[in-house]
């Protein structure tokens, strides 16, 4: 909101200066790829050389998605403290601002639960009606070891139940010793992020002989509340002025994070090509705090246990897994917010198991078959508070009670090798989607809550919903520089428990239930139907032959949505007519289908310019994205949309040090959703500097994280409510979106053994 509008103009003709000049020398003068991608895209071979433990013969990876290894997340993983941040550098991807830990990845505007997340390969639900315990932060992202991104078009195997896309987060597959011998590893690592205090430590060790492997890796983290640029916000701003002066006026309230610890013990067998995997994990934190939801994690634990296998034999490849993730979560009114309390608690656990047989067929075909069951059941409830019977008094208020959404999933996929040059895929999948929830209460049985539950409990709950997908995908490669791919899939997802469950319409109840960080209230709709999205995408990639002087790749894409479950505003039950139109303030919406069409692009290149002895390699990458969201039913736009967006990096790599110059430009947000009253934002450029060195004993991360100390708020940010009442749609004020961190020095030191 300081930021001047002269600032933001300046930054957009500079983005569009350097758009062309991308465009100009990387489009005719060449092309390599991003080197994530490089590898993926192989020029006469399709097989992806980056396979999971569990996959011994991967899908086809569209030239849309991404694949980024443990050599690249080397650079970053170091000193983020999340992991869905490892994921901004791929093209398309992006990420909705949320806790210290736990932001939520996006695909072409796509997000959240439309996304399918995998972490080692278990697929998890967020069990919070504020998605605080987000599945990527599960995984701590020292211990990542490979990522993998199916954006545009995800093969039926690789989907399912999801709209947007795929994100597999997986560890780094465990390694055996060669026959005789065997193996010891170990690392120890620590950083510190200047801006908020943060601070971390990891270490790791591992045992190996020929036949069994065993690792093991814990990491702990903690931060105050982060820093903007510069002053945010006006302590005027707020009705009341309690508890506002603790904090600084540039500070973020409720955004510091402590008692993170993730633990994870794997154990491996493995006998000729037989593979069998176990791996516990747990994950607790003690306090996270949300600056765009009304509430704080004030506890968190996630427990999962995950036994997987991996067989080949004669005829083709066998997967299968089984895995058990369980989540007991709690939320509160942190103490920077008011002297209030709200306990809220939730627990959840998810079975899941699935099998997956790939066979080739004759010498051209890959024929993949698969069946998946996932059970997911979920309570989340609030404890009374005070001894008064009225609006948080005296009975639990039940949220969402014994809510129930298991899954069966079937698919079959045939991958064709017509000739050298040109490949297809094509896939169907179905998945039957049944869900209920028990009958619920409120605080009390008092005017605020009766009739919504009395009406909630007397209508049938129980749903099934049948989805259809299928992917047809075809690839043409001309020739060792150029591939070109054309896609067009049909895919579908089931309304998630909160859509369809979340019940009441008082304001305080509704403003609780909220995954998107805009302040809003949030009410379920029991009438709401599976979404459909039918999309088109083309992609082309070109590159100079071996893939290391130059690679150019654009990904262009149209989905139109039937059934879109957006929101309108709520006209029913408690909620105040004087809701109904405003345009100035928090408000409480229904979620709704509608239809939505979303159409974008996204542009990566990469050149090497100088490759001496005497300087090392110097090259420059460059990843632009566009996207636009509109809903056709009301006219409005989507939420959460990310404005033309860039990123252009001078890189160079000389002996054991990696230096990187990257330059972040982000356009003004100018389509706002005006049924959540959404705020725009202006655009803005940041610097980041980083540099590491590595040897085969330590690796050292030095980084300045947006040096020049501009303030800017991110278009994905949300709405700051880190301070005030939570209670209300009035006691906090609207429009203040949530500022991104001030400048920061990091530093990370490992040890590798
Ligand atoms: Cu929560």
């Amino acid at each position: 909101m300081m930021d001047s509008k002269q600032n933001a103009s300046k930054y957009i003709s500079a983005a569009k200066g350097i758009f062309l000049l991308t465009i100009l020398t990387h489009a005719f003068a060449s092309a390599e790829e991003l080197s994530d991608e490089a590898q993926s895209s192989a020029n006469t071979t399709i097989e992806v050389p980056v396979v999971e433990l569990t996959a011994p013969k991967a899908s086809v990876n569209p030239l849309s998605g991404g694949v980024i290894e443990a050599h690249e997340l080397a650079e970053k993983k170091t000193t983020v403290m999340d992991t869905a941040r490892l994921l901004e550098d791929i093209p398309g991807v992006s990420t909705y601002g949320a806790g210290a830990i736990s932001a939520l990845p996006v695909i072409h505007g796509l997000a959240d639960e439309r996304l399918r997340l995998q972490v080692d390969g278990m697929d998890m639900t967020a069990a919070c009606p504020n998605h605080m315990n987000s599945v990527l932060s599960y995984i701590n992202p020292t211990r990542v070891g490979v990522i993998k991104v199916f954006s545009g078009i995800t093969p039926v195997s690789e989907g399912g139940d999801s709209l947007g896309g795929t994100i597999q987060v997986s560890a780094a597959p465990l390694a055996f010793a060669s026959e005789g011998d065997w193996l010891v590893n170990g690392s120890l690592g620590s950083f510190y992020r200047s801006n908020g205090y943060a601070t971390g430590w990891n270490a790791s060790a591992g045992f190996a002989t020929d036949h069994v492997s065993m690792q093991y890796s814990e990491s702990h983290l903690k931060s105050a509340n982060y820093r903007a640029a510069k002053r945010f916000k006006d302590v005027s701003q707020w009705p009341s002025q309690d508890w506002l002066e603790n904090t600084d006026d540039d500070e973020v309230a409720s955004s510091a994070i402590s008692g993170s610890v993730n633990q994870s013990l794997d154990v491996a067998f493995k006998h000729e090509s037989h593979l069998l995997q176990l791996g516990l994990s747990q994950q607790s934190v003690g306090f996270e705090g949300f600056p765009n939801q009304r509430m704080d994690m004030t506890d968190n634990k996630n427990t999962t246990v995950n036994l997987r296998y991996a067989g080949q034999f004669d005829w083709g490849d066998v997967q299968a897994k089984m895995f058990r993730q369980h989540v007991k979560h709690a939320m509160d009114i942190g103490a920077q917010r008011a002297d209030q309390a709200m306990p809220m608690l939730s627990d959840a656990e998810t079975l899941g198991a699935s099998l997956k047989v790939s066979a080739p067929i004759m010498s051209e075909h890959l024929l993949r078959v698969g069946t998946e069951l996932l059970s997911y059941r979920l309570d989340d409830w609030w404890p009374p508070v005070g001894t008064a019977v009225g609006s948080m008094c005296c009975n639990e208020f039940q949220n969402i009670r014994n809510g129930q959404r298991d899954k069966v999933a079937l698919f079959a996929e045939m991958e064709s090798s017509w000739r050298q040059d040109w490949l297809t895929l094509i896939g169907v999948r179905t998945d039957i989607v049944n869900s209920n929830a028990g009958d619920v209460q409120g605080y009390s049985n008092t005017a605020s809550y009766r009739a919504d539950a009395a009406s909630f409990n007397a209508q049938s709950r129980g749903r099934r919903d049948l989805n259809w997908d299928w992917t047809a995908l075809t690839r043409y490669m001309p020739t060792l520089q150029q591939t070109y791919e054309l896609g067009f899939a049909r895919k579908s997802r089931a309304p998630s428990l909160y859509e369809r469950y979340a019940w009441s319409t008082f304001s305080m109840a509704a403003l609780m239930n909220n995954f998107v960080g805009d302040g809003n209230g949030y009410i379920g709709n029991l009438e709401l139907e599976p979404e459909v999205a039918h999309t088109a995408n083309i992609a082309f990639e070109w590159h100079d032959e071996p893939q290391a002087i130059w690679s150019t790749k654009l990904n262009a894409y149209y989905t139109y949505i039937n059934d879109y479950i957006d929101a309108k505003r709520c006209n029913f039950g408690r909620c105040p007519a004087s809701l109904l139109n405003r345009q100035d303030s928090f408000v409480l919406l229904q979620y709704v289908n509608q239809s939505a069409r979303l159409h974008g692009f996204d542009f990566s290149a990469y050149r090497q310019l100088i490759s001496s002895d005497a300087v090392g390699v110097i090259s420059s990458r460059a990843v632009i994205s566009y996207v636009r969201g509109e809903n056709t039913t009301t006219g409005d736009n989507l939420y959460h949309i990310m404005p033309l967006n860039g990123r252009f990096s001078l890189e160079n790599k000389l002996g054991g040090w990696l230096s990187t110059a990257e330059l972040q430009l982000v356009s003004d947000k100018r389509h706002v959703s005006q049924v959540r009253n959404e705020t725009r934002t202006d655009g803005y450029g940041l610097l980041n500097l980083r540099t590491s060195y590595t040897n085969k004993f330590m690796r050292v991360d030095l980084g300045l994280e947006n040096a020049l100390n501009k303030l800017y708020f991110s278009p994905l940010g949300g709405a700051y409510l880190g301070q005030g009442d939570p209670m209300s749609t009035s006691t906090i004020p609207w429009g203040i979106n949530l500022p991104g961190m001030g400048r920061s020095a990091n530093v990370a030191v490992t040890f590798f053994y």
